[in-house]
């Protein structure tokens, strides 16, 4: 009789791309060397679902799509392979050339969402400790960070969703604002459909009828960029019908008075205008989310990455607040945080302005705390440095070395003809990543590293739940891990101690580090995250909270603190526990139509393809689904250029052009036009985007700027 062997247990992990962090299994297949995807259905975010790019991702794991050695740039010439020590050497004379050359803030290092919390905190802390320079920024500055500061603002806490998932099924009333759910975390839909079932109202705000709005009982499309002023309208006439929570209001808030002043400036007729959505429909949104017991407001994207983006997440905070939607069960305001690590990227030091545990760096005490940790001496910790994107303009002038790990700004950078330019600028480059991208393709050192699948390392998902990442394969000879990388450097600069290699440890640092800070992990471990589906912060390393009725027997006092799924139920993280409320005004686009750039351009994502395209348009299946550019075009518009389907566009505005076939329907704007933003070359959306700043966030304008198309003979067509 013929036994086939049995399968080998798959590994428990997570999905290397979106901020879902959808569990999969992975194991070997049988026979073979490759790694196979399996069900993981006991997770509970996607019971087991994936979405394409999940199911794919061994792929990325494949020799030929990967980097597997180091390469070195000749002078003037390519990159050549090399050795590790040769490449470390290398980087690590030249960064501290230029640090005694022109002084430490003339080397930065740029980080990215997609990295481990374990990586996110070394890399922090390198910057700090081994380069000493302020210059550290990484992408989720051009991601969720207008929601981060307007969650700070009211809340005086950042955490993208202040409950699990699983809470949305049970709200009576959601506003998905500028999210294509269905596209960008489909395992996801399974919340909206069981919302849905269960009698809740689902309304989607985007200018285009995406397959997330397809699903809605309410679609309003406003114009690009106008989310402030809708927002300002359905609170204005929250107030107008008498819908107001006064008893929240009076318990729970503070700053009502100043924030609804502005809102009465906001009238409907007026924000029909500026919005195009109009005046019934804002009134049926306004009686579908009042009318429901509970009601959630979630934003994404798209009100979020504008010039005003801070501003606009503060308007929908503050509906929710005037209408007591907010710190109560099924209620609340959150953002869909977009990648991997996402959320935790912006907690551990990544970011410009931040120590670990989401302290602020200009805070002495979190300062004197996280120096403890370190080993130094307060005062030899650096103060905060420049956002991304300006960190990015600055290449070439006073920043002359760069480390970036995780991120390919070459294509996902606002204004990257600006940014590549720029990179070319530095005296050096040194890029790790797993595949050679455009901007590693531009590096002096290439540094091959492992990914997912080959190392261990946790994640915090858009629910704020800290997950594991398991190991499931050994990396190829060749290939190191960026803790690797670090503590290489870190020793060759002499600072060998601080930065170990094994995950686990660094995570126990990590979690020391953030020990009474707002993202406080310290009572979290491998351990519990793996008997736990994950921990929810924050978890300080103390006992279990007393019970409701205040009592705290032994046995409760024995146990650990369970984490914290929901924030905000008895008070917010203000100072005074109150949320608060923030007056804000509408506010044009930094840059709106005009005669010469009629037509308002948005960017965004398919799904199909992730982010820079870096990983995904290197996986077969993938690149079939979405092999390319494309600029979604309204029939109106295309009949008056005379273009017809899938004929090649310009998309001009006043920073470059970008060409792509145009992709014709009524499920869009007529005075609007849509691209992704994967693709390199002739059809990057981001040769034309705008990177005007919010003031607060510096998120740059990614979701509208002024355009004009032209047909791809060249006739411009004013017109429009
Ligand atoms: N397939 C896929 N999935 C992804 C990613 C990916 O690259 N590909 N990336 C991940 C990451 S990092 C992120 S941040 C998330 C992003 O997830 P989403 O925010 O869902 O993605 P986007 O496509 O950028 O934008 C969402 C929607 O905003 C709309 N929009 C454009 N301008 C405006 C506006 O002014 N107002 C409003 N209300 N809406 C507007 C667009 O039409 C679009 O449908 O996705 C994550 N998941
Ligand atoms: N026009 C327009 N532009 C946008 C956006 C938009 O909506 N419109 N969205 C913005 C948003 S929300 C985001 S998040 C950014 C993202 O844009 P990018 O920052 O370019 O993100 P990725 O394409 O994910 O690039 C990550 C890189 O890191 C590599 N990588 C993956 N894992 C690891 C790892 O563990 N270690 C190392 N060293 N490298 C790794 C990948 O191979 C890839 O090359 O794009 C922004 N740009
Ligand atoms: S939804 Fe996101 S996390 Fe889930 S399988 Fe797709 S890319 Fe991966
Ligand atoms: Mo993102």
């Amino acid at each position: 009789m013929n036994v086939s062997p049995a399968a080998p247990p798959a590994v428990p992990t997570h999905c290397p791309y979106c901020a879902l962090q959808c569990g999969m299994g992975l194991r070997q297949r049988p026979g073979g060397e490759a790694l196979e995807v399996v069900e993981r259905p006991g997770f509970p975010v996607n019971r087991g679902a994936l979405c394409g790019k999940g199911r794919t991702a061994p792929d990325l794991l494949a020799p030929g799509t990967r980097l597997t050695r180091p390469l070195v740039r000749r002078p003037g010439r390519g990159l050549r392979p090399a050795g590790w020590d040769e490449a470390l050497d290398r980087i690590a004379h030249v960064l501290s050339g230029s640090r005694d050359a022109h002084g430490a803030d003339a080397v930065a290092v740029f980080g990215g969402g997609c990295l481990t919390n374990e990586k996110a905190y070394a890399l922090g802390k390198f910057a700090r400790v081994v380069l000493g320079t302020s210059q550290i920024d990484y992408n989720g500055r051009f991601c969720m960070s207008s929601a981060a500061a307007a969650h700070q603002r009211a809340f005086g806490l950042d955490r993208g969703l202040p409950f699990p998932l699983d809470d949305i099924p049970h709200t009576g009333c959601l506003i998905l604002v500028g999210s294509n759910l269905a596209e960008t975390m489909p395992p996801a839909l399974r919340y909206l459909t069981q919302l849905r079932a269960n009698g809740g109202k689902l309304i989607v705000v985007d200018p285009r009828r995406t397959r997330t709005a397809e699903q809605a009982d309410l679609h309003l499309a406003p114009r690009p960029g106008t989310d402030l002023a809708l927002a300002l309208g359905l609170l204005h006439l929250v107030v107008a019908e008498g819908r107001l929570d006064e008893e929240f209001i009076a318990a729970r808030t503070s700053g009502w008075p100043e924030a609804r002043a502005s809102v009465m400036a906001h009238w409907p007729e007026l924000v029909e205008r500026i919005t195009g959505v109009p005046l019934p429909a804002l009134r049926e949104a306004v009686a579908l989310f009042c009318d429901a017991p509970a009601s959630m407001v979630l934003t994404a994207r798209g009100p979020e990455q504008h010039s005003k983006g801070t501003d606009t997440v503060g308007a929908w905070v503050n509906l929710c607040l005037a209408t007591g939607r907010a710190g109560r069960p099924f209620s609340g305001y959150g953002c869909l945080t977009g990648q991997g690590n996402g959320q935790g990227g912006r907690e551990h030091g990544q970011k410009a302005d931040q120590l670990p545990g989401y302290r602020k760096l200009d805070d002495p005490a979190a300062r004197a705390h996280v120096a403890a940790v370190w080993s130094v001496d307060p005062d030899a910790l650096p103060g905060p440095g420049r956002s991304a994107y300006e960190l990015l303009d600055a290449l070439g002038g006073d920043v002359k070395s760069l480390l970036l790990m995780g991120s390919n700004p070459v294509v996902s950078a606002p204004h990257a003809s600006r940014i590549t330019e720029r990179i070319g600028a530095l005296d050096f480059l040194a890029v790790a990543d797993v595949v050679l991208s455009e901007t590693a393709r531009l590096a002096d050192v290439v540094l091959p590293v492992t990914q997912w699948a080959e190392e261990t390392g946790t994640t915090t998902n858009l629910e704020g739940r800290v997950i594991l990442r398991r190991q499931a394969a050994d990396p190829p000879p060749g290939v190191r891990s960026d803790l690797e990388v670090l503590h290489g450097l870190a020793v060759r600069l002499g600072h060998g101690d601080g930065f170990p290699t094994d995950p686990q440890q660094v995570f126990g640092e990590l979690a020391r580090a953030s020990a009474g800070g707002p993202a406080d992990y310290s009572g979290i471990s491998y351990r519990r995250i793996a008997e736990e589906d994950g921990v929810f912060w924050p978890c300080p390393d103390a006992p279990a909270p007393d019970s409701e009725d205040g009592a705290s027997d032994a046995r409760a006092a024995a146990a650990p603190h369970p984490g914290t799924p929901r924030l905000f139920l008895d008070r917010f993280a203000t100072d005074d526990g109150r949320a608060r409320f923030v007056p804000v005004a509408h506010r044009p686009a930094a840059e709106e139509p005009d005669a010469d750039f009629p037509v308002l351009l948005t960017t965004g994502r398919v799904l199909a393809q992730y982010q820079s395209g870096a990983q995904t348009r290197r996986v077969t299946e993938l690149n079939a689904a979405a092999p390319g550019p494309f600029v979604q075009v309204h029939p109106l518009p295309a009949d008056r250029l005379g273009v017809s389907e899938g004929d090649a566009v310009a998309v001009v505005s006043r920073r470059g052009r970008a060409v792509a076939p145009a992709r014709i329907g009524t499920d869009i704007r007529p005075d609007t036009v849509f691209m992704p933003f994967h693709w390199p070359g002739e059809g990057r959306a981001n040769t034309v985007t705008n990177p005007a700043l919010d003031p607060v966030s510096r998120m740059p304008e990614f979701k509208v700027c002024a355009v004009r198309l032209e047909p791809l003979d060249g006739r411009a067509r004013a017109a429009l």
